[in-house]
């Protein structure tokens, strides 16, 4: 651990209150685990940080992120939920929250974040799992996606734009995306950003930061 390094950004003392829970959702394949992943990487040496995923059928993302080491195995916990991914993130949070809370009380966390199963424009998080929430789009699926709305676009906490590697390739326009998202979301952030990138995960990572010193305070 090296915590000292980090006490310019976070509080020197660590309040005993409860673990920052963010939660990841949006559509399949936008970059959710590679989003959690990157930020693990970045993070579980300064922060204690634990993680769990949601998939359908399969144990796929959590069996993805131990396999590339981003945490110890204990630390990450994957939920089947067994029907369409918002259900188990917003309506029947049990099976979420006994994971979370499971995780809390054996790695007393500073960090929490939930990755849901990929899902369509309408999902969200209930705040009775999670504290914020980021909802993650590509611009693969065009830049109309901002434009669509539906709650995640328009009221997440952190709205991630990825793959903008890949714009030019599938012809979407990134100030068209910057625009809609300012439109639809009004002061509430948008980031851009390649997780291929080096670096790429550095706006996020701010922002997970400043929510963290903001949770604390
Ligand atoms: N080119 C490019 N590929 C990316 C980027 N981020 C993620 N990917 C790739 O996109 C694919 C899907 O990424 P995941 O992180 O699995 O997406 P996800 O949202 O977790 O997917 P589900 O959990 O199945 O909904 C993977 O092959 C990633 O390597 C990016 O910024 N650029
Ligand atoms: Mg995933």
């Amino acid at each position: 651990m090296h915590r000292e390094e980090t006490q310019t950004v976070l509080p020197a003392a660590r309040p005993r209150g409860r673990a920052l829970r963010i939660g990841i959702g949006g559509p399949v394949g936008g970059g959710k685990t590679a989003l959690v992943a990157a930020l693990c990487r970045a993070l579980s040496t300064e922060l204690s940080v634990v993680v769990v995923t949601n998939d359908i059928y399969t144990t796929e993302d959590a069996d993805f992120l131990r396999r590339n080491g981003v945490l110890a195995d204990e630390r990450i916990r994957a939920v089947r939920t067994g029907c369409c991914p918002h259900t188990a993130i917003r309506d029947d949070i049990t099976a979420n929250l006994d994971e979370v809370e499971e995780l809390e009380r054996l790695h007393d966390p500073d960090l929490v974040l939930v990755e849901s199963g990929g899902d369509n424009l309408t999902a969200t998080f209930s705040y009775g799992l999670i504290d914020r929430q980021i909802f993650v789009v590509d611009v693969a699926g065009g830049d109309k996606v901002p434009r669509k709305g539906g709650p995640g676009v328009t009221r997440s906490d952190l709205l991630v734009i990825n793959k903008i590697d890949l714009a030019e390739l599938v012809g979407a326009d990134l100030d068209v995306m910057r625009n809609d998202s300012a439109a639809q979301r009004g002061d509430r952030p948008t980031v851009l950003i390649s997780l291929r990138a080096e670096h790429g995960v550095a706006p996020v990572l701010d922002w997970v930061r400043r929510s963290l010193t903001a949770h604390r305070a």
